[in-house]
């Protein structure tokens, strides 16, 4: 057959340092605050974390990613710009950048898609997807650094492939996910994985 194989690339913790500039930003604007570092961070929400360790701490961590110029001015994650690159060359291969925006919508959607064309480049803004529903998007393989990824729809099309990042790495293997460890292990050979199906 002649299937194509659709990659879908999640954005924050997986080609951009969302953790890293958070963290960075955080600390230049509450410099006498408590923090979080990178190794203690544990569970997905930054501002859940933050808001255990005093509760006016949640709303100090949403402020940072709310403001203008965080989601542009995160770095890429090494190796992820490149092997988007690389698996978009491949043939019979689509690859999507999958994200969801956060709700407060003034600068975070606009500044994912100058992201996008500033690293990967102005051909890939025809390659996002913007939703906070990743589950009725339909593809072979979702890469993204959430362990649960819930929706609208109850059998997602993809196989979610779990990237480790410093939130979920501490989390006991589950069988039933694999993971990319980093964009330094095997991707490849995931996606060879989905087209012998
Ligand atoms: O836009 C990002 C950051 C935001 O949620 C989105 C996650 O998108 P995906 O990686 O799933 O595509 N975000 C928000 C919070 C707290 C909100 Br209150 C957080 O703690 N961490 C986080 O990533």
């Amino acid at each position: 057959t002649n299937r194509r194989l659709r990659v879908l690339v999640d954005m924050d913790g997986v080609i951009a340092d969302f953790e890293g500039g958070f963290l960075k930003k955080y600390r230049q604007r509450y410099p006498h605050e408590p923090y979080i570092s990178l190794e203690e961070r544990r569970g997905f929400w930054v501002s859940t974390q933050y808001g255990e360790l005093r509760s006016d701490l949640c709303e100090k961590a949403i402020g940072i990613w709310e403001s203008k110029n965080f989601f542009i001015e995160l770095d890429p994650l090494p190796g992820g710009v490149e092997a988007v690159k690389e698996m978009s060359r491949m043939e019979n291969t689509d690859v999507f950048i999958c994200t969801s925006p956060i709700k407060h919508y003034t600068y975070c959607p606009y500044e994912k898609f100058a992201w996008v064309e500033k690293h990967l480049g102005p051909d890939f803004l025809e390659q996002i997807i913007l939703t906070r529903d990743k589950t009725v998007v339909t593809g072979d393989v979702l890469i993204d650094d959430k362990p649960d990824i819930h929706g609208a729809e109850p059998n997602p099309a993809w196989e979610h492939v779990l990237f480790t990042s410093c939130h979920n790495k501490h989390l006991p293997a589950d069988p039933a996910q694999r993971r990319l460890l980093s964009w330094e292990d095997d991707w490849r050979g995931l996606l060879q994985s989905k087209r012998q199906r």
